[in-house]
């Protein structure tokens, strides 16, 4: 029976737990580029298994809200390398989330100020974050965005390797590709948000077609060893939805479990929110969803999410239902997280005035146990 304080080996990854941090939005990046408050929260968070980053824009395109990371800088390739070296240096493991945003982003954060790019033209019913002209953040509407041309969407797959490539560069042990939460990747999935009429759109196989392409290009450029992927088949996140989540996302992970990739990252119901969230007229089992990849030949990590307890995780685990569980409100509050677990104390609240945006209040203050004794 495994324990989530057993060390395990995925693809290329070898961690010391079973417990992983959760990428987490926080906004403290300033034009993109991790700074050294970045690395002290890391840091002081290196005891998790392994850390998923917080969503790293994979190009300029790609991002959808003020002060969030990039990959395409020189400038965050060297800030990101301070955190990488950070985590290593405290024994951790690290990925780095790409993330294209699609829709989910504004004018004011894009090219040129031009429209945000989606599968379709149709406007997510959701928020960004962006800088006010005084340089306040403020929540602001998505804006309407344009659906990609048919020849953009290799660059799309090229823009994911290529951020493989400078996160590996900068020192991730892998990458996580943002798949889930509706963004780029589940706008594409998803027919509430894809209403295209090419190879892209219609039928399950061409709607998987952009992922797996994204799939493919940065297992090619860094090995599906280090290659990851988080999926959300029954979130409301972002104003997605599915008329059949369970035929899609069976069919997209038989596809990936042909691919050796290091582990799949799923978020059980409503990002953040109720586990059993379904979409209307349609209903999602977790369990089948996991057997269509096993039974596939998937050999990845399966790594769930969504409101674990150190009790829920400690049973997915020990049943077999998971492989790793990832935490991310909890790791906010708790740097120390593992050790809560392993001892049973109490876990720190979070402050929610503090999640976005701001210093080290709310970030990098948050106590330890090893503080207080
Ligand atoms: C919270 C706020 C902004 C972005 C996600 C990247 O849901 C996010 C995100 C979460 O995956």
């Amino acid at each position: 029976m495994s324990s989530l304080f057993d060390t395990v080996t995925f693809g290329d990854l070898t961690l010391n737990n079973r417990i992983v941090m959760a990428p987490l939005t926080r906004n403290r990046s300033p034009k993109a580029i991790p700074n050294d408050l970045n690395v002290v929260y890391y840091e002081q968070r290196a005891t998790a298994g392994l850390i998923v980053s917080e969503g790293t824009a994979v190009t300029q395109q790609g991002q959808g809200y003020a002060d969030v990371p990039g990959l395409y800088l020189p400038e965050a390739l060297e800030g990101w390398k301070k955190v990488t070296d950070g985590v290593h240096s405290r024994g951790g493991k690290i990925v780095a989330q790409l993330w294209h945003v699609g829709r989910v982003s504004h004018v004011s954060l894009q090219p040129g100020g031009g429209a945000p790019v989606a599968p379709s033209a149709i406007t997510a019913k959701s928020k960004t974050y962006i800088l006010n002209e005084d340089g306040s953040g403020g929540f602001a509407e998505t804006s309407a965005p344009r659906a990609l041309e048919l020849s953009e969407l290799p660059g799309i797959a090229a823009d994911f390797a290529r951020a493989a490539r400078a996160a590996v560069d900068a020192g991730f042990d892998g990458v996580e590709i943002h798949g889930a939460n509706g963004y780029l990747l589940d706008q594409f999935l998803k027919d509430g948000a894809n209403k295209r009429t090419d190879g892209y759109g219609g039928s399950i196989e061409n709607r998987l077609r952009l992922t797996l392409e994204v799939v493919d290009a940065v297992a090619a450029a860094i090995g599906a060893g280090r290659t990851g992927i988080r999926l959300s088949p029954t979130t409301p996140a972002n104003d997605v939805s599915d008329s059949n989540p369970q035929a899609l996302f069976n069919a997209l992970v038989a596809e990936l479990a042909t691919r050796n990739l290091a582990f799949i990252h799923v978020i059980e119901g409503a990002t953040g929110g109720a586990r059993d969230h379904q979409y209307d007229g349609s209903r999602f089992d977790y369990a089948a969803f996991k057997a269509a990849y096993v039974n596939a030949g998937g050999k990845g990590a399966w790594m769930l999410n969504n409101g674990y307890s150190a009790e829920t995780a400690a049973e997915a685990v020990e049943s077999g239902k998971a492989d790793l569980i990832s935490f991310g409100k909890p790791f906010i509050a708790n740097p120390d997280l593992v050790r809560r677990i392993k001892d049973g104390a109490a876990w720190n609240d979070i402050n929610p005035q503090t999640l976005y945006g701001g210093g080290a209040e709310g970030y990098t203050d948050y106590p330890t146990l090893e503080a207080a004794e």
